[in-house]
């Protein structure tokens, strides 16, 4: 069985990042080792949410793993709080990459043209470095803008896509993954670039008109599982774009659902079996 690390906070309510990736990647058949960076009540767009940094554990932590002779298949990171926490992630790469590691980077830290609350321009360059260090990054337009210092955009067409690519190239990553980019009225998807072949590659489905946070993770969730089990990378983008469309969808349509999370729990038998 292909094993994944996956680094990221875990928010114990909210339905993002850990609480997503273990379930999801799981699901997909694949093994989900989990190292938090931080235990969070909620994620951060409650109000009054607890945070216990755990820096000083990714040491201890890792080195037993290595001790154990532990090796993985990928490490897939998302979520960090801290300058000094994206430094310990180039480390815990060094420590682990070998040959066939494939190094998945989600710089989640923005949206809507906006920095997330925890996070300032410094750490944006210091995630655009940890870009530079990854096989696969899957940054929003806002998260782009941020890391190439290219203005950011609400209308645009796809030689600003192009454009933001390129900047992405630049930073040193493999294949970088626009989300969020709509191309055409009503649609909304993800655009790529592959720096080995020089190929671009684009997959547009229908836009919803509804946000909901954890929608990054699970995209990117299923693309991490869906490409160790054996999916091209452009199938892998398509079948995770897919998916969340129809997730947000089916949220939608529960009374019930809550507000800060999405229904994928609903949703994960089909996942299953999509191809
Ligand atoms: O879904 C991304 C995410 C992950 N973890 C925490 C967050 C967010 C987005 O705001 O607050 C703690």
């Amino acid at each position: 069985m292909k094993r994944v690390l996956t680094v990221q906070d875990i928010s114990c309510l909210g339905k993002c990042s850990l609480t997503i990736a273990l379930p999801v990647i799981s699901a997909l058949g694949v093994e989900t080792v989990i190292l938090p960076t931080a235990v969070l009540s909620t994620h951060t767009m409650f109000k009054n949410f607890t945070c216990k940094d755990l820096s000083d554990q990714l040491g201890p932590i890792t080195d037993h793993w290595k001790s154990e002779e532990v090796r993985f298949d990928a490490i897939y990171t998302g979520y960090l709080g801290t300058i000094e926490q994206i430094e310990q992630i180039k480390s815990i790469f060094r420590k682990f990459k070998d040959d066939g590691t494939l190094i998945f980077v989600d710089p989640v830290m923005a949206d809507n043209g906006k920095l997330y609350p925890a996070f300032d321009m410094d750490y944006a360059k210091e995630n655009a470095k940890l870009c530079g260090e990854a096989d696969i990054i899957v940054p929003n337009i806002t998260e782009a803008s941020f890391m190439t210092g290219i203005e950011y955009k609400e209308e645009y067409d796809i030689g600003y896509v192009k454009e933001l690519l390129a900047g992405l190239v630049d930073l040193g990553a493999g294949i970088s993954v626009l989300t969020g980019v709509s191309l055409e009225k009503g649609k909304t998807g993800v655009m790529g670039y592959d720096r080995s072949t020089g190929e671009y590659f684009s997959y547009q489905n229908r836009r919803i008109d509804a946000s909901y946070h954890g929608t990054g993770d699970l995209f990117s969730s299923t693309c991490v599982g869906e490409i160790l089990r054996g999916k091209k990378y452009s199938d892998a983008f398509r079948i995770a774009a897919d998916y969340t469309a129809h997730t947000i969808e089916v949220t939608l349509e529960n009374s019930e659902k809550p507000w800060y999370g999405v229904d994928f729990e609903t949703t994960i038998p089909e996942l299953l079996r999509m191809e």
